[in-house]
C-alpha cells in the first residue's frame, strides 16, 4: 500500500513537472482520447483496441471510460457504449467525442453503417451522467456516406467527430477523413440544420479537434500518414481557418497520433495515444498518454513534447 502510495505521489510530481507515466493506461490497449471536463473532473472516452497480437487490422467492439481528478490517476467504469447498442450499425468503435449540454451527455461516435448504408458513419448517444450507460438518441445514424458524397466508393470520410457549442449555445459537428465536413446542429443535439460544409486543410488526414482559448479558436488534426498533428487558427468557429504548422510529430510505433486537447485546473494538456506498450503494442494495440501544451506569446502552439522524447 506504501509503495503504491508513493508511486501515486511520484506520478502527481512529475506530471506537474510536465512529464508524465506514459502510457497512462497499461492494462488494455485504448485509442482516439476525447477528453471531457465536467465538474473537478476529467473523463477520457477511448475506444478499445482489441486486435489479437497477430493481427495487423483495427478491431474494437467497445468504447471505454475513465475518470481522473489530478490527471494522474485514472479510474477505469463500467463499459458505456458500444457500436451494438446502435440497431442500424455493425461495429468498429472507432474515434467520438462527448459533450455537455444542459445536463445531458451526448456521445458523437464513429461506427460501421449496417448494409443499407456501407461504409462508416456517425451516430450520436445520449446520457444523464458522464460515465453513461448511454443509449442511442436517434435510432439512426446523423452522417451518412451517401450525404457527403458522390463516390459510393469513398467509405472512410464519415468517420472521426468532434463537436464544439459556442457561447451562445449553438452546437457545431465537424468530421471527416481526407475531407474535413462540418455542419451546426439543431438544439436538440440529434439533427443537424443547414448545408453540410467542407474545409480545406493542407493535408488533412483525420481527427479533427476544436478547442478555443481566449479569443482564437484552434483546430488541430492529423496531417498526412503516418500521422503527425497539426493545427490552423481562426477568430471565428465558421474560418476563414489559417494553417499554423506542426503540433506534434508522429508518436512512437503508431500510424495514427489522434489528439484532443482539454484546460483542466488552469493547465492545457494534449491527449494521444502512440503504441508503445512492449513487444505488442503498435498501430493497432494503442495507448493513451498525455503531454502539457503550452502557447506563444502570439497566441500560436508550441510543439509538443512527448514524455517519450
Ligand atoms: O481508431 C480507428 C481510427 O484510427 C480512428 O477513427 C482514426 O482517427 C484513427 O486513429
Amino acid at each position: 500500500v506504501c509503495f503504491g502510495a508513493l508511486l501515486a505521489i511520484s506520478g502527481v510530481i512529475r506530471a506537474q513537472e510536465g512529464r508524465f507515466n506514459n502510457p497512462i493506461i497499461t492494462d488494455k490497449y485504448t485509442a482516439d482520447p476525447a477528453a471531457l471536463v465536467y465538474q473537478d473532473s476529467v473523463y477520457i472516452y477511448a475506444g478499445h483496441d482489441q486486435a489479437p497480437n497477430d493481427r495487423d487490422q483495427y478491431e474494437m467492439h467497445e468504447w471505454l471510460v475513465y475518470s481522473s481528478a489530478d490527471m494522474v490517476n485514472w479510474k477505469e467504469h463500467p463499459v458505456p457504449l458500444k457500436p451494438t447498442d446502435f440497431e442500424w450499425a455493425k461495429g468498429a468503435a472507432w474515434a467520438a467525442q462527448v459533450i455537455e449540454k444542459d445536463g445531458k451527455f451526448y456521445w458523437y461516435v464513429t461506427v460501421e453503417h449496417d448494409d443499407s448504408h456501407p461504409g462508416k458513419a456517425i451516430g450520436v448517444a445520449v446520457s444523464d451522467s458522464p460515465t453513461g450507460p448511454f443509449k442511442d438518441a436517434r435510432g439512426s445514424a446523423i452522417i451518412t456516406n451517401d450525404m457527403t458524397t458522390e463516390y459510393t466508393d469513398i467509405w472512410w470520410d464519415d468517420i472521426d467527430p468532434t463537436v464544439w457549442i459556442t457561447k451562445d449555445g449553438q452546437a457545431y459537428l465537424y468530421w471527416g477523413n481526407t475531407q474535413l465536413y462540418w455542419v451546426k446542429l439543431k438544439d436538440n443535439m440529434v439533427e443537424f440544420e443547414g448545408e453540410i460544409q467542407t474545409i480545406d486543410l493542407p493535408h488533412f488526414t483525420e481527427a479533427p479537434w476544436i478547442h478555443k482559448k481566449g479569443d482564437w479558436y484552434y483546430l488541430s488534426f492529423a496531417y498526412k500518414f503516418p500521422e503527425k498533428i497539426a493545427y490552423a487558427m481562426s477568430k471565428s468557429i465558421e474560418g476563414p481557418w489559417e494553417y499554423k504548422g506542426i503540433l506534434n510529430e508522429v508518436a512512437g510505433n503508431s500510424n495514427t497520433n489522434h489528439q484532443s486537447i482539454i484546460e483542466f485546473k488552469d493547465k492545457w494538456y494534449f491527449i494521444y495515444h502512440n503504441g508503445s506498450i512492449p513487444t505488442h503494442g503498435g498501430s493497432y494495440r494503442r495507448s493513451v498518454c498525455i503531454d502539457r501544451l503550452y502557447y506563444n506569446d502570439d497566441h500560436t502552439l508550441k510543439r509538443v513534447i512527448m514524455t517519450s522524447e
